[in-house]
């Protein structure tokens, strides 16, 4: 299997943490990496376009030559093999919550960080008609997220309950991304939040 990552970027860093929790290595799995630099724009490259039209990272190649890009996509391949530990639930209410968690994460916190910077940021010029207004008000959603967040994360240890799941990587991996558009938690305004974010950020899988 070839996976085509980015080290820099939060949706292949989900995957990579996905498969440490697992406890898999790039060789037990048969994993080769391939780098695609997106600061050198070789996601938008023609070769890059024949493995994901989409022009986004992750993408995992599979023995068959079959393409499976979309980070949930790939960690759910990757929870079917391997279901221990289990990271998408065990039952259909852990499930259809974990579920419902990550999607808030995803649609909400993630989407307004990575708005805001590609509407914001100039690495982004030549593929995205820029709106500057639109990026400001990207990152002032961001900030509602942060505070929902640091809400939820008042009443239970984990994003989707007591149990580390993928929301907790999605979640991570937005939050360490928001650096991009200088959003930081603040330990006072989401106390709740910084104390997750040392607990997940302490777990092994958070470095690779
Ligand atoms: N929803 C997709 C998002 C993929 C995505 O946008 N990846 C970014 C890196 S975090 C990317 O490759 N951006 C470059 C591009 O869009 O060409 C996923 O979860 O995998």
């Amino acid at each position: 299997m070839k996976l085509y990552d980015f080290k820099m970027a939060p949706n292949p860093r989900r995957v990579r943490m996905f498969l440490a929790e697992k406890g898999l290595s790039y060789a037990d799995v048969g994993i080769e990496v391939i780098n695609v630099d997106i600061a050198k724009g070789e996601t938008f490259g023609r070769e890059f376009l024949k493995i994901n039209p989409y022009g986004g990272l992750p993408a995992l190649e599979l023995e068959d030559g079959e393409i499976i890009s979309e980070s949930m996509a790939i960690s759910r391949y990757f929870e079917e093999l391997y279901p221990n530990p289990p990271l998408m639930g065990k039952d259909p209410k852990s499930k259809a919550l974990i579920e419902m968690w990550n999607r808030r994460i995803e649609l909400g916190l993630y989407n307004s960080i990575a708005l805001s910077f590609q509407h914001g940021n100039p690495m982004w010029k030549a593929v995205v008609n820029q709106v500057s207004e639109f990026s400001e008000v990207s990152a002032e959603n961001s900030d509602k997220e942060f505070y929902k967040l640091d809400k939820r994360l008042a009443q239970t240890e984990y994003v989707a309950g007591d149990e580390f799941s993928v929301a907790d990587i999605t979640a991570l991996c937005a939050i360490d991304f928001a650096k991009v558009i200088k959003r930081r938690i603040d330990e006072e305004k989401h106390p709740h939040l910084a104390r997750w974010y040392k607990l997940v950020s302490a777990r092994p899988s958070a470095s690779v």
